[in-house]
């Protein structure tokens, strides 16, 4: 069951904002309040000034669901990580297109390869044609709505500039891939960005967790927060 059974708009809650003590229970949770998958943030200390997850909890986690993971790299050298992804059978694999250089539509072609959706997401300052003739290929682009590396930053407003150029590009050509928005999506931000045109909210501290200590009572603030910003979206 979606959250927002009369949308299109699906919830990724971005599992390093979870309560890293009860990582597998938290899951579980989520899972059984029906989200639609799962975001894990994977951070080298290098692409982005800090450690997130890693391969090896990803692993430990996917038993516990069946619902999709998908795995977002923030990586120097996404390449490295990649074999294990395959191995632990991850649903979404995406790469930062400041990453993959000289090499990105082998990356995009090896992730399909093995089995996975492909995603390319891009920071707030890289501009969107850096990924234009990538998007017949990719299943989902991330647009970063904060500087990649921590949660908790302020909402980047330009970045709804981004989100309806990319709805409208996908118009415009009949691509498929889903926009998926990742960094402070909140109360604040839900009606403004579902109006821009995303398909997928990752939900963090500001959008899921820190809502309440109860994690089901977090869930259904949650859900209230989108039902009304979904309502008032189609009204305008
Ligand atoms: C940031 C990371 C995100 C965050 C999420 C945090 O580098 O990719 O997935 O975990 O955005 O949520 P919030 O509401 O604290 O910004
Ligand atoms: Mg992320």
């Amino acid at each position: 069951m979606s959250l927002i059974k009369a949308s299109v708009v699906k919830i990724s809650p971005s599992m390093m904002c979870a309560d890293l003590s009860q990582l597998g229970a938290q899951l579980q949770i989520l899972d059984e309040e029906g989200v639609d998958s799962f975001h894990f943030d994977i951070m080298d200390g290098h692409f982005v000034p800090n450690l997130a997850l890693s391969p090896l909890i990803v692993r430990s986690l996917r038993p516990l669901s069946r619902k999709p993971f998908n795995v977002h790299l923030m990586v120097e050298n996404p390449t490295l990580y990649l074999p294990d992804l395959y191995d632990i059978g991850v649903n979404c694999v995406t790469v930062h297109v400041e990453t993959m250089g000289s090499s990105a539509f082998r990356i995009l072609a090896n992730i399909k390869t093995h089995g996975s959706k492909v995603g390319v997401a891009l920071n707030p300052a890289t501009p969107l044609n850096t990924v234009e003739y990538m998007l017949e290929q990719v299943d989902s682009v991330t647009i970063m709505t904060v500087d990649p590396g921590f949660a908790g930053q302020a909402f980047i407003w330009p970045m709804l500039n981004k989100i309806r150029a990319l709805r409208a590009l996908r118009e415009q050509h009949g691509y498929n891939f889903e926009i998926e928005v990742d960094g402070s999506i909140n109360a604040q931000t839900f009606g403004p960005v579902i109006k821009a045109g995303a398909d997928v909210l990752v939900v963090g501290t500001s959008g899921l967790f820190s809502l309440d200590k109860d994690l089901r009572l977090a869930v259904r603030k949650l859900k209230a927060a989108l039902q009304k910003e979904w309502a008032a979206s189609k009204e305008q």
